[in-house]
């Protein structure tokens, strides 16, 4: 192609001005310049929402010159890149973010306050784009920062769901769900790029065709044609100028096809046809930690990767890279295998699009990707009957079928005459119906496969992918899971990292193992009382919101007891609720018994066709209204469900939290994330042997964590000598107390048979053991109880988990991938000097 004389130009920015500047004057400026150019008002008529754009419009000015300057280095050098595809990123808002990470909080915010302006209140006003469930796209999002402030070259890619995760009302106690329409007022973070559109194609057949070099070719023939447009957002790191890109991909008819259907006559087929292609990216399935089998679900998965594959083809080309040295180039990462259809869609673009051999593809697509993997439960993997999967690709499966028989003739050799063995590691189910399986693919297709902690990776190479695990050892690899400090303390706790600065500095937000130096602090007892000063604040603080939001007085001195995550029987938040009932059954025992405050605290969302999950909700508002009026009670328990849990309002939450609940099935819960982020804003946990629980525990020390039920092994063994609830039940009179409660319809108006669902999965199979691990978890709440009553120790131990937390920052994590998997260094940004902040 022609050089285009405009890439030779750029504006010459040399002096501080509206669009770069840092002074509170340019910012106002450049505030009232966006409030003009782009929203096109006077102040007297600006909204809320007018301001806040104004404002994101003003802080993205100030990104620009970072994100182009970044991609002109990448460019330049054709840099090594970590691609990182995941069909969840839960970013959460961008404003505040932008602004820690940039390092003009402070001046932004008297900017804003001296223009008489709420700065609080704008910052309340961006939508969070909802487009992932929980852990797994959060986690994503985690990582974009952290690559970020590494100075990582990265991209993650994606899909721009219209609809992100339901809008969850609670009405009557029970959840009620509402389209999430977050992009009703635009979205200032992200650019289009029509420029760099690519098609996917969709169903139709294949033939096969000889060459003009007399080679054996296949040609897919697409029923359906769609056009992904691509859309950027920044990803600023923490005081670095690197700023990485967020493509995520937005489904179109594309022109040719309205076009045809046009000429035919038919424009209402047209128009349909083009409504058909814009479903792929509307709306994000709602589900975590389990797998529907939906076409349109495969259909999403293989248009966000067969975009981004296309994507690194474009951009090699660009950079002149060939195509031989693709996985030189790029790293994959793939989330989970939700993007595991990747492996077979890069063999076909390098087999059928480019000419390769299959061999030499073969050896590029295994050096490229690596996976993943976030679950060990087995309603979770992925599996797609073959007949869905034929109907849409019917090209993927004969390319799957082709890897299979290569893949299924190294087992014969490795392990020769085993034939049970060929069955289970087939990459297609035969057992009953017929399934691809695509935890199998992205085994087979990847060099690198990883848990996200160590017992999790552990249970994987035991259990879940033993035989992947004796076939390729080398493949195998843990790396436990982190959360950015960023977000979920200098962000969301401001108060706390204050009081820390004042002692340590704020170099910790960059290496988070030099919170260690706070140890010596937790023997401080004036230290000990401005931390206590703060969580009673911040309290305080979520008290008032409760008050304004539910109507209930909660005493912000009581314990503050809090479980926020998605809604599934493995994590057990009926657990929790079966204590709240038998410490209430206490009291109506003996109204006069001394107990300790507690506000229990639950946020989260259940998946709409989850009905055991929904029951869950209402069980526990339900027990809330009982317990919150009773006079017995006097206000020493309350019972709180905080509505439409998100990142925006999680950031609320984590602070404020006295009590971590942790307490999933030994074996069920793959790492948690929350764990961490409560944990490193000061409140002790209470959880089980599971997931990264058993790391944070180790970190911590034994002596300053709440422990209690089953190990996975105790778990597995009770299963196998045959489980049965109904002998904890006739055991324990307080369980069955409890449980007898719920079912004669006492928190149900009467109504017997409002939670007989639930109650019958728990006494007649219990799969996730609450009434084995019931009285464990009574006697640990009572640990607890005891020793939130000794005000300076409780504190001594909140800061020690503070201080110990730094192993889970996920700087860490990615440090820790770049060095075993990606092979990946960081590249220096570098920024004329004027334009740099406080770097
Ligand atoms: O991934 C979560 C795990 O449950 C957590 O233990 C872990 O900490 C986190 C990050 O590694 N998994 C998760 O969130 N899964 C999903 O959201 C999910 C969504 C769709 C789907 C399957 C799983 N089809």
């Amino acid at each position: 192609t022609v050089p285009n004389p405009v890439l030779e130009c750029k504006p010459i920015i040399q002096v501080e001005d509206d669009r770069t500047g840092l002074s509170i004057e340019a910012l106002k400026r450049g505030f009232l310049d966006n409030l003009f150019y782009v929203q096109g008002k006077f102040s007297g008529i600006a909204t809320k929402n007018d301001c806040y754009m104004a404002l994101a419009y003003t802080v993205r000015d100030r990104l620009f010159k970072r994100w182009v300057d970044t991609a002109e280095t990448y460019t330049k050098n054709g840099s090594r890149t970590v691609c990182y595809l995941s069909a969840e990123f839960l970013m959460g808002p961008h404003l505040g973010n932008n602004l820690i990470n940039l390092g003009i909080y402070d001046q932004v915010k008297q900017a804003i306050e001296e223009l008489g302006l709420d700065f609080y209140e704008l910052l309340e006003q961006e939508e969070e784009p909802g487009l992932g469930n929980g852990g797994l796209g959060r986690l994503a999002a985690c990582y974009l920062d952290s690559m970020a402030s590494l100075e990582i070259p990265s991209l993650g890619y994606g899909i721009r769901y219209e609809f992100g995760i339901f809008e969850q009302k609670i009405q009557d106690g029970w959840q009620v769900e509402i389209t999430d329409k977050w992009l009703r007022f635009g979205n200032p973070w992200d650019v289009a790029r029509p420029e760099w559109s690519v098609e996917v194609k969709l169903g139709g057949h294949t033939e096969s065709y000889v060459d003009e070099n007399d080679r054996y070719r296949v040609r897919w023939i697409p029923f359906q044609v769609v056009k992904g447009i691509p859309y950027d957002t920044p990803i600023l790191g923490y005081k670095v100028n690197t700023a990485n890109t967020l493509r995520l991909w937005a489904a179109e008819a594309p022109e040719s096809f309205d076009f045809e259907a046009f000429n035919s006559g038919d424009y209402v087929k047209a128009v349909q046809a083009k409504m058909t292609s814009e479903n792929l990216s509307k709306v994000l399935y709602p589900n975590d930690n389990v797998s529907q089998g939906k076409k349109l679900r495969l259909a999403q998965q293989i248009f966000f990767v067969s975009c981004s594959l296309q994507d690194m083809i474009r951009i090699m080309k660009g950079q002149k890279i060939p195509l031989e040295k693709f996985h030189e180039k790029f790293v994959i990462q793939l989330n989970d295998t939700h993007p595991s259809i990747a492996v077979a869609e890069l063999m076909r673009l390098l087999v059928d699009e480019y000419g390769m051999e299959w061999e030499q593809a073969w050896e590029i697509t295994t050096k490229a990707f690596a996976y993943t993997n976030h679950t060990l439960l087995p309603e979770a993997l992925e599996k797609w009957p073959l007949g869905l999967f034929g109907e849409l690709l019917p090209r993927h499966l004969q390319i799957i079928y082709e890897i299979n028989g290569r893949f299924l003739d190294d087992v014969r050799i490795k392990f020769p005459d085993d034939f049970d063995r060929l069955k289970r590691m087939s990459l297609i189910d035969e057992s009953g119906e017929r399934y691809i399986r695509m935890a199998n693919l992205a085994c087979v297709g990847s060099f690198a496969i990883n848990g996200v902690a160590q017992l999790h990776t552990e249970l994987l190479q035991k259990d879940v992918l033993h035989d992947f695990y004796e076939m390729y050892p080398e493949k195998f690899n843990n790396k436990t899971n982190g959360i950015t400090p960023r977000r979920f303390m200098v962000l969301s706790n401001p108060r706390l990292c204050e009081l820390i600065d004042s002692k340590i500095g704020n170099t910790w937000i960059k290496n988070l193992h030099e919170l260690r130096q706070l140890e010596a602090f937790a023997e401080d007892v004036e230290f000990r009382h401005k931390f206590r000063q703060i969580k009673q604040a911040i309290k305080q603080d979520l008290a008032e919101y409760i008050k304004a939001k539910n109507g209930i007085d909660v005493d912000a001195n009581s314990l503050f007891d809090i479980q926020a995550k998605r809604f599934h029987e493995y994590k057990r938040q009926h657990l929790n609720a079966l204590h709240i009932i038998t410490l209430y059954n206490r009291i109506k025992a003996n109204p006069n018994i001394d107990i300790t405050p507690r506000t229990f605290l639950f946020g989260g969302k259940a998946a709409p066709g989850y009905y055991i999950a929904k029951l869950t909700i209402k069980l526990i508002n339900s027990i809330g209204e009982v317990v919150n009026r009773d006079p017995d009670v006097r206000g020493r328990l309350k019972v709180v469900f905080l509505e439409d849990y998100s990142v925006k309002f999680a950031q609320r939450v984590y602070p404020a939290a006295d009590l971590s609940e942790q307490i999933s099935t030994a074996g069920k819960e793959a790492s948690g994330t929350g764990n961490m982020k409560f944990a490193l804003n000061g409140a002790l946990t209470i959880g089980t042997l599971d997931g990264a629980n058993v790391e944070i525990r180790e970190e911590v020390g034994e002596e300053n964590f709440f422990l209690f039920g089953l190990t996975a092994e105790e778990v597995y063994a009770k299963k196998a000598q045959g489980y049965d609830p109904m002998y904890y039940y006739n055991r324990d009179p307080e369980l069955k107390l409890a449980i007898d409660r719920i079912s004669s319809g006492f928190f149900s108006h009467g109504d017997a048979n409002l939670f007989k669902p639930l109650l019958d999965t728990l006494l007649h199979r219990d799969e996730y053991m609450l009434l084995a691990d019931y009285r464990s978890y009574i006697e640990c709440q009572e640990q607890v109880s005891q020793a939130y009553r000794d005000v300076e120790n409780w504190t001594r131990m909140a800061i020690l988990n503070v201080a110990r937390m730094g192993k889970f920052s996920s700087d860490r994590s990615i440090s820790d991938y770049c060095e075993d998997i990606w092979q990946i260094q960081p590249v220096k940004i570098e920024l004329s000097e004027y334009l740099q902040t406080d770097v």
